[in-house]
């Protein structure tokens, strides 16, 4: 079917592309050797000085050995432009937040909290052994979706959630690292369609940021074209433009527009996304509602935590993955994530056919998948700490009562740290197969919390939403939450996504058909159907959700004509929205290629 439907857009040219070969080919987007140089000295010189004696003596009066403090970044903050809007405009929308679950006598508080390449069962409320007590709250209080999808990778996932739109569409198809110089494919942010900053300002919301944008290309990490956090909709930024490679020497920061070129000793990424975040609340002006986005970095590799946080999580890791593993699905199973009749599925088929069990595993390799995934779990807590710190800023200010807060992860666990990674992944993506990059569940599956700092506003308290669910709905649920309309002077009104205030409501939503592809990986979700593949030179899988929800049984044999309906339908959604030439490249051949034809990387 594909190879046919191919050939006929002139795609003869094909270059095989295994999950094997492309796993050695490709390099995460965290990897350093994707990154500009560091420590760019410019006439920024000064206030990067005076920003690291800040740190230093901020950390030194408050003995503090490993991590810097809330205050820490409130100095990297002030010296940004305050430009809030003291206007408060309460526009009329359609579908507003008063007619359903969480309800606010005015505009209420966002707080927009996304992780990077966290599997779907890495947090308490979502199963897992790792300790995250403050988003475990917000699940009490709120709202977990067990059908919530992104696009499986990074940069496309985060286009994706500012812009509501599909990534293709805004230019994001692909990552930040080239500028392709084709529509879908831009690496950065088309100026055409609002960010989701952009619109809540004018509704009259202060608008913050704190920690990975990856929405600029990487030809302009060194001179602000336009595409800038505080270039597309906020107030204030503090963070990496890029995933940023390294905890502790993070690397393009920026502050505002301004270049941070120095960093403390005791800096750790994680905590300084959160405490920027805190340190925001604590500047904003009450007066306006605010949105407040905070990107982590967490829990993406490299593999990176204080030791003794390490240390407080290593025990129970020795039991191995198949214990592990077991737990998460059956307190999944008796918190309703999945059906309570379905068995625990092997997914031998991401492992040549045989994932081996924790026996099979030698002394040595059992000690260090223990060690890693012990500082993969500390790295997921330090997040969870940091986030009940913002909570206690909030509630410090007064804001709390009036702050909605919604939690997801960018994409699935990712298997790019070698074997013992991939068995890490097939652990947090639970009971998924598949991992971050491709369409399949354990790529695309995230957490979603939606919840209201004041737990009283939310009548559907502790509930589990069932209904699908997609990262292009968050913004135009953050529309109805703010009451504010999609704005007048920008194209494009048409969002393709979903308020999902009447979904937690227990309000049927309208049917509807999801897309998806990435780096050829592909899929569409019609109802309980799903055609799904590997790469675009694999057969596509026509699954059953409703029965199959593990995405093990294939039944593109046996029910041709309904897979060649949806390959239909895929086909003419990727034709819309610059998808196509799909592109077979590897990482590295695909940049080189780019960079090339189109000497101009500047993203102007
Ligand atoms: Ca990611």
């Amino acid at each position: 079917m594909s190879a046919i439907a191919f050939s006929l857009r002139g795609k003869d040219t094909v270059f095989p592309v295994t999950k094997q070969n492309s796993d050695k080919q490709e390099t995460p987007e965290g990897d350093t050797k994707h990154l500009p140089d560091y420590f760019i000295h410019s006439q920024q010189q000064e206030t990067a000085n005076f920003t690291k004696k800040t740190l230093f003596a901020t950390a030194h009066n408050h003995n503090i050995n490993l991590f810097p403090t809330f205050a820490l970044y409130t100095n990297h903050i002030k010296q940004g432009k305050n430009i809030m809007d003291k206007k408060l405009l309460v526009p009329l929308f359609l579908g507003t937040a008063a007619q359903y679950a969480l309800t606010a006598q005015e505009s209420p508080n966002i707080v927009l909290i996304l992780c990077d390449d966290m599997g779907f069962s890495d947090l308490g409320c979502y199963g897992s052994e790792i300790q995250t007590p403050n988003i475990d709250q917000l699940a009490e209080n709120g709202v977990r979706f067990s059908q919530f999808k992104n696009t499986g990778r990074s940069c496309p996932s985060r286009a994706s959630l500012v812009t509501g739109r599909y990534q293709h569409e805004v230019g994001m198809g692909w990552m930040a690292d080239v500028d392709e110089h084709r529509p879908g494919y831009r690496g950065q942010l088309n100026k055409e369609y609002p960010t989701i900053a952009e619109i809540l300002k004018t509704g009259g919301y202060s608008t913050y940021m704190a920690g990975k944008w990856h929405l600029t290309t990487k030809g302009a990490y060194n001179a602000p074209n336009g595409t800038y956090p505080v270039q597309r909709g906020f107030d204030r930024y503090y963070g990496c433009l890029t995933g940023g490679g390294n905890y502790y020497k993070p690397s393009p920061i920026y502050n505002n527009l301004e270049r941070v070129t120095e960093l403390p000793d005791d800096y750790y990424y994680t905590n300084a996304i959160n405490d920027s975040a805190a340190s925001f609340i604590k500047q904003h002006d009450p007066d306006n509602p605010m949105f407040l986005y905070v990107a982590h970095y967490a829990p993406h590799l490299p593999l990176q935590a204080p030791e003794h946080a390490i240390q407080k999580c290593i025990d129970r890791y020795k039991a191995g993955y198949d214990v592990l593993r077991r737990q998460r699905f059956e307190r999944q199973k008796a918190t309703g994530l999945v059906p309570a009749d379905m068995e625990l599925p092997v997914h031998d088929k991401e492992f040549n056919g045989k994932r081996p069990a924790w026996e099979e595993l030698t002394a040595e390799q059992q000690e260090q998948w223990t060690r890693n995934m012990a500082t993969y779990a500390a790295m997921i807590e330090i997040m969870d700490a940091g986030i009940g710190h913002i909570v206690e800023a909030l509630e410090a200010k007064g804001m709390l009562d009036n702050t909605v807060f919604l939690f997801m992860s960018d994409n699935g666990a990712s298997e790019e740290a070698g074997f013992l990674g991939r068995l890490m992944a097939d652990l947090s993506n639970t009971p998924y197969r598949s991992y971050k990059q491709w369409c399949f569940q354990g790529g695309t599956s995230s957490p979603l919390i939606l919840a209201y700092g004041n737990s009283k506003k939310n009548k559907a308290k502790g509930q589990i939403c069932r209904q699908p669910a997609h990262i292009i709905d968050i913004l135009p649920t953050c529309m109805a939450l703010g009451n504010v309309p999609y704005p007048e002077n920008y194209r494009h009104s048409d969002l393709p996504g979903m308020n999902l205030l009447p979904a937690i409501a227990n309000k049927q939503t309208e049917p509807r058909t999801l897309f998806f592809e990435h780096q050829g990986s592909c899929a569409i979700i019609e109802g309980n159907w799903k055609l799904v593949r590997e790469n675009r030179n694999l057969h596509w899988e026509l699954i059953d959700l409703a029965t199959d929800p593990f995405e093990t049984n294939d039944l593109a044999k046996e029910m041709p004509e309904k897979a060649e309906e949806l390959e239909a339908k895929w086909i003419n959604w990727a034709e819309q929205h610059h998808v196509f030439p799909l592109e077979d490249k590897s990482w590295g051949e695909r940049i080189n290629f780019y960079l090339e034809k189109n000497p101009d990387q500047s993203g102007k």
